[in-house]
């Protein structure tokens, strides 16, 4: 084994390497083994500076994220990094942080704890804690802002997101941008500050009256709409408020107090599940390990349309030159005055530059033909959801693609067999499920058919990631993994207004669980007119005599379509800002008349429970089937694709949180008052819950299986 830290001497500096692949983290032996590197260097006395640098692709990525639950339960003790870094600020030698990569978390808080900083250009640094549900917890809420002044390391630990090298540099982090090579920099400069006094940045207290009296009451504000639901930065605000209020060591006591009770909240449990779950998705058992994807250099998408133009903003936007097929001129046109809008509220938002909105724009050739599909290695359906319409385009592109060339289908439910039935090769066809506006939303559900190639299923992997994605892989059947669950969710939705709540009601409890919007507005939004045709497209696989909600097809027959007629569930104005509309109420007495229902008053908790508790069943019948692989892979679908929140870890964690006996003894009780054919638990979940286990056992064991 290599060692996780070493010591070579470059003349009078000793250089100091941590080398802890993958991301140099602050693992158990990495801080022990600086702070006694450091100490051999003191005491040398042939050496005059240190410098502290990262080997590899990057400086420190921060505390070992994986040790966290190891404390939590008890399994480690509690990891304090003060004694560590007050080492290094109190070194009576200067201490040169070398930074390249990234310096996060724990690794920005160990460099700010050395006396200078230097910095390569294309460095990154922050504090992205709250993103797991924690706040810096090695100093970084006293020491920052000391350095950065107060509202930028407010923005910084409260946000989460990371700086560039120029911009640490101006703000007082850095000492030193670094041009070219680092280590020839940083022993620069540590020759030119070597024997000089050393900075301590705990005692450089002048940029802490910066802070303006209102600055805290207003990221208070901005911060509970922002980050709806979240503790850990409003916990991260009162830490950086402790570094204005008091000295450092008790401000670092108040930080400690804070980070530990984000550290045992269900909140960083959950959000730490989503940081290594977003990971694993991309691992597929099963699939050789020296299994090379196709390269995709050219890429052609059928259909112009919402999906169509969104498919190919995202193919441009990653480089890859994109055809744009229509069947008419007039749609062709619509399409990409949509694309050119949509650069241009990107470039006045000044998220991308005009020129390089040019540059993406040049990257997708609008026409009415195939011309140039024989060059395409993979082309991408997206027309009408319709089984006949997607087997009549494939059976076109059959004749024109190259062999090699991937055939993707983007349906948010059809049968993938099916619909590859139409070509003669259907070891090339896979479905790419791209979520709506497809240039914006980052999930990206990937479907094996029967006879999908393994090449193809790792291909339409990478791509997705190459996309800037988070692919999913699903199996076939009606919605895949993300809409057959969202199926059950939104017919309770349904249900529970036609049994006696308000549309506002079900939409605001949901909301306040954390979902980023309630049911009933993502029907408005989505078009309850899409839903119709998928209910008419499987109106075969219903049950008879099984209830069924009435108010959706109600709605469609009078064209409440929702969001794009004006009204749905909801009335919208001009601005698309929803209002409750009486009519609804009306229209729901009459369904719960029709249906034999009394309407009653409901309380939210029941809102909640039916909803929620509707996707955890169907998500355990999904896993069971084998549509999902994991669990994990669930939830990552949901907080990418529906908008659960990441606090709650997705729909099979938060089950998990809530303890399966507890889920399946609602669940019963929901099956004795609306019947087995809505509600029977499903078998793995009985299984699971009867065993006293759960969803994260059911992935642990699946994964040991695998591998
Ligand atoms: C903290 O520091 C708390 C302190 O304030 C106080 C403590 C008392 N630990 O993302 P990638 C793994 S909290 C363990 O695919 P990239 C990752 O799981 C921490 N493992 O690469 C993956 O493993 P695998 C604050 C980690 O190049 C592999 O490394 N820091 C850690 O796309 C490659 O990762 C953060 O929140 C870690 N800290 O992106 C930073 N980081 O191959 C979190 C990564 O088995 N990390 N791994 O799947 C990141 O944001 C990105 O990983 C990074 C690299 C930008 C560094």
């Amino acid at each position: 084994m290599t060692e996780l830290v070493r010591l070579t001497r470059h003349g009078e500096v000793a250089v100091i390497t941590i080398d802890n692949p993958p991301v140099n983290a602050l693992s158990p032996g990495v801080p022990e083994g600086i702070e006694a590197l450091l100490h051999e260097a003191t005491t040398d006395s042939g050496i005059r500076a240190i410098i502290v640098i990262g080997a590899g692709q990057t400086f420190i990525a921060g505390a070992d994220i994986r040790e966290f639950a190891k404390i939590v339960s008890g399994e480690r003790p509690r990891l304090s990094l003060y004694p560590f870094l007050l080492a290094i600020e109190d070194c009576p030698k200067p201490v040169v942080m070398a930074i390249h990569g990234t310096a996060l978390g724990g690794g920005l808080e160990t460099a700010l704890a050395g006396h200078y900083r230097v910095i390569a250009a294309g460095a990154q640094m922050g504090q992205p804690e709250v993103k797991l549900g924690l706040i810096p917890g090695a100093g970084g809420t006293q020491r920052l802002p000391r350095l950065a002044g107060v509202a930028k390391a407010l923005e910084m630990c409260v946000g989460g997101q990371s700086i560039g090298a120029r911009e640490a540099v101006e703000l007082g982090i850095g000492d030193k941008l670094i041009e070219g090579d680092l280590l020839e920099g940083a022993l620069a400069f540590a020759r030119a500050v070597a024997d000089k006094p050393a900075p301590k940045t705990r005692e450089r207290n002048e940029k802490l009256a910066t802070a303006h009296p209102a600055l805290f009451a207003g990221a208070r504000e901005k911060t509970r709409k922002a980050a709806r639901g979240m503790t850990a930065p409003l916990a991260a605000i009162d830490a950086v408020e402790a570094a204005t209020q008091m000295g450092f060591a008790d401000g670092c006591r108040r930080e400690t107090e804070l980070f530990d009770e984000c550290l045992y909240s269900s909140q960083s449990r959950a959000l730490i599940h989503a940081f290594f779950g977003e990971r694993s998705v991309a691992k597929i058992p099963g699939l050789p390990k020296d299994l090379k994807p196709f390269e995709i250099t050219r890429a052609a998408v059928i259909g112009a349309g919402t999906m169509g133009g969104g498919i190919a903003m995202t193919f441009a936007n990653a480089g890859i030159p994109v055809l744009l097929k229509e069947t008419s001129n007039e749609a062709l046109e619509r399409g990409m005055q949509t694309i050119r809008d949509n650069y241009a509220k990107t470039t006045a938002k000044g998220r991308l530059s005009p020129a390089d909105a040019e540059q993406r724009l040049a990257r997708i050739t609008p026409q009415l033909g195939y011309d140039g599909f024989e060059r395409a290695e993979i082309i991408v359906e997206a027309v009408f959801e319709n089984t006949a319409v997607k087997k009549q385009v494939f059976s076109e592109i059959e004749k024109i693609a190259q062999p090699g060339c991937v055939l993707a289908s983007n349906t948010s439910s059809l049968d993938i067999d099916e619909i590859a039935s139409a070509t003669h090769r259907p070891q090339m066809v896979v479905g790419t499920h791209f979520f709506s506006p497809a240039h914006v939303m980052r999930l990206l559900e990937v479907v094996r058919g029967r006879e999908t190639a393994p090449q193809v299923i790792a291909t339409a992997m990478a791509l997705g990631k190459r996309l800037g994605k988070i692919a999913i892989l699903a199996g076939n059947c009606p919605g895949f993994i993300g809409n057959r669950m969202v199926g059950p969710y939104l017919r309770e939705a349904q249900f529970l207004v036609e049994e006696g709540a308000s549309v506002e009601q079900v939409n605001q409890a949901l909301c306040d669980f954390g979902m980023a919007m309630g049911p009933l507005a993502v029907d408005d939004l989505a078009g309850l007119d899409i839903g119709w045709a998928i209910r008419k497209e499987f109106a075969r696989y219903e049950k008879p005599g099984v209830r069924r909600p009435r108010l959706p097809d109600v709605l469609c027959k009078i064209r409440r379509f929702g969001q794009k007629t004006g009204r749905g569930w909801s009335l919208y104005d001009a601005d698309r800002k929803p209002s409750p509309d009486p009519e609804i109420a009306e229209l729901a007495e009459k369904a719960a008349r029709d249906a034999g229902i009394s309407r009653r008053a409901i309380l939210d908790e029941e809102i909640v429970d039916r909803c929620i508790y509707a996707l955890v069943n169907e998500g355990a019948r999904v896993l069971e089937d084998g549509i999902a692989i994991r669990a994990v892979d669930i939830d990552i679908a949901y907080l990418y694709g529906y908008g659960f929140p990441a606090w709650r870890g997705g729909p099979m964690f938060y089950a998990d949180t809530v303890g399966l006996a507890r889920v399946l003894a609602r669940i019963e009780e929901f099956e004795r008052q609306h019947g087995a054919d809505l509600w029977s638990p499903a078998p793995l979940l009985k299984r699971l819950a009867h065993a006293g286990q759960n969803f994260a056992e059911f992935d642990r064991k699946k994964e040991a299986a695998a591998y």
